[in-house]
């Protein structure tokens, strides 16, 4: 294992203080801090090789084109694609899953097939396979859950139908925590010759996660939540199936061959990367992955399991709140929303913010799941590599106070389950 406290010396932005208190930050699954390591991987670019990729002949551009395609080669071993080619830089999921959705989607689902998604998708899972379904003349099923959050498969059979096309999913939920069962998944999907997409926004940053281990056809993923810059992202896609998708985006650097009337496609995976792309943030991508390769994926789950362990035992102990999600660490990231009927997640939000505690509160994205879930919104803290029991000592305290100041209002309002 690591020394978490050598570790946190590795991220400037943890030194300072908000409001003269130390910040203790815990809205990682919203965004993650990024180590300097990275900090400088993008000076470097900037004060020493600022170039465009694939078109100079100078020194300069051949740098910049080696070091961003070496960045590719890092993000593809860290995910475990077989070739690097098979993967396509994005700006964040949500673009990586729009350009499915719009290449092989519009292509492939056809009238009366079906798209299955579960209750728990962030928008960015959800709204786009909505699109094709209304276009494509398609059906959307939503998979349910149970009530403590899991996806409830006792009558898989009946939404994963020799109809369904593809089955879309999240790895690990941003707003319950849940780990879904994806070999499981998978399986029930190729039995009916259906395509999965793995959204790995949570999982990627959090635990080893290996594509062709896990058999998903496409995967989804971005870098600001594992500790590369925002603005950079990624989609894997099987190889067999990337060289059959149309482009997504026409233009410069995908075109082999351009006349007036037609155009010929550059080779993978230029063919999907139009314009001059996110070259900075995509080198710093590589050196996020150096980072997180030397601390060791497994290390890193095993730090977020025991302090999610540690965690959920001090927040269950907070009488006037539910704690929401999967209580057994085995198959929950570090996500921890909770609520209280009585007090907005806002005002909660808003007291541990004085205290320079940072966590999120809203819907986190996934409407369908408050609606589901009967909330408008939660509160939710979210761990990472960085943190502390100490940080999560703090939260606790906090929230205590929190729940003092608001009133008796918070105790009678416990939900019950
Ligand atoms: N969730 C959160 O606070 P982007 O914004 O494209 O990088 O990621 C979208 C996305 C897709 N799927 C999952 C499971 C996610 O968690 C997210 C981003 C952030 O929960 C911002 S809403």
């Amino acid at each position: 294992m690591f020394d978490v406290n050598e570790i946190r010396k590795d991220f400037p932005i943890l030194q300072r203080e908000v409001y003269g208190k130390p910040l203790v930050y815990l809205d990682n699954a919203a965004t993650s801090q990024k180590p300097r390591i990275v900090i400088q991987a993008l000076t470097d670019y900037y004060e020493q090789y600022n170039s465009n990729v694939h078109r100079g002949v100078h020194a300069l551009s051949m740098e910049a084109t080696d070091k961003y395609e070496e960045a590719r080669h890092k993000v593809a071993k860290f995910i475990g694609a077989p070739k690097a080619e098979s993967v396509i830089w994005t700006r964040n999921t949500t673009e990586s899953i729009n350009l499915l959705a719009m290449t092989w989607g519009r292509d492939n689902i056809l009238p009366g097939d079906e798209i299955v998604v579960t209750q728990m998708e962030h928008h960015s899972n959800h709204v786009p396979w909505q699109k094709v379904a209304q276009d494509q003349q398609a059906v959307l099923k939503v998979i349910p859950l149970t009530k403590e959050g899991t996806l409830d498969v006792s009558d898989i059979d009946s939404y994963i139908t020799p109809k369904t096309k593809l089955v879309a999913f999240c790895h690990v939920s941003n707003s319950l925590g849940t780990i879904n069962p994806v070999k499981m998944l998978t399986k029930k999907a190729r039995a009916v010759g259906a395509k999965v997409l793995l959204d790995g926004a949570q999982s990627v940053p959090q635990m080893p996660v290996n594509v062709k281990e896990l058999d998903c056809d496409f995967m989804a993923f971005s870098g600001h939540k594992m500790m590369a810059p925002t603005g950079i992202g990624g989609l894997y896609v099987k190889m067999d199936i990337l060289e059959e998708m149309e482009p997504f985006m026409r233009g410069g650097e995908m075109v082999l061959e351009v006349w007036n009337d037609r155009a010929t496609w550059n080779d993978l995976p230029m063919k999907f990367e139009a314009g001059t792309p996110n070259i900075a943030d995509a080198i710093a991508m590589g050196a996020a992955v150096d980072y997180l390769s030397d601390l060791g994926m497994d290390n890193v789950r095993k730090h977020e399991a025991q302090l999610t362990e540690y965690a959920l035992t001090e927040m269950q102990k907070i009488e006037e709140i539910d704690l929401l999600g999967p209580m057994d660490v085995d198959i929950r990231g570090g996500i921890l929303p909770f609520h209280n009927s009585e007090i907005h997640p806002h005002d909660l939000g808003t007291f541990l913010d004085r205290e320079a505690i940072a966590i999120r509160t809203g819907h986190h994205c996934t409407m369908p799941l408050m609606r589901a879930m009967g909330l408008v919104a939660t509160a939710r803290a979210s761990l990472y590599v960085y943190n502390t029991e100490e940080e999560v000592d703090k939260l606790v305290s906090v929230l205590k106070d929190a729940l003092r100041y608001f009133g008796d209002g918070a105790k009678r309002a416990k939900r019950t389950r």
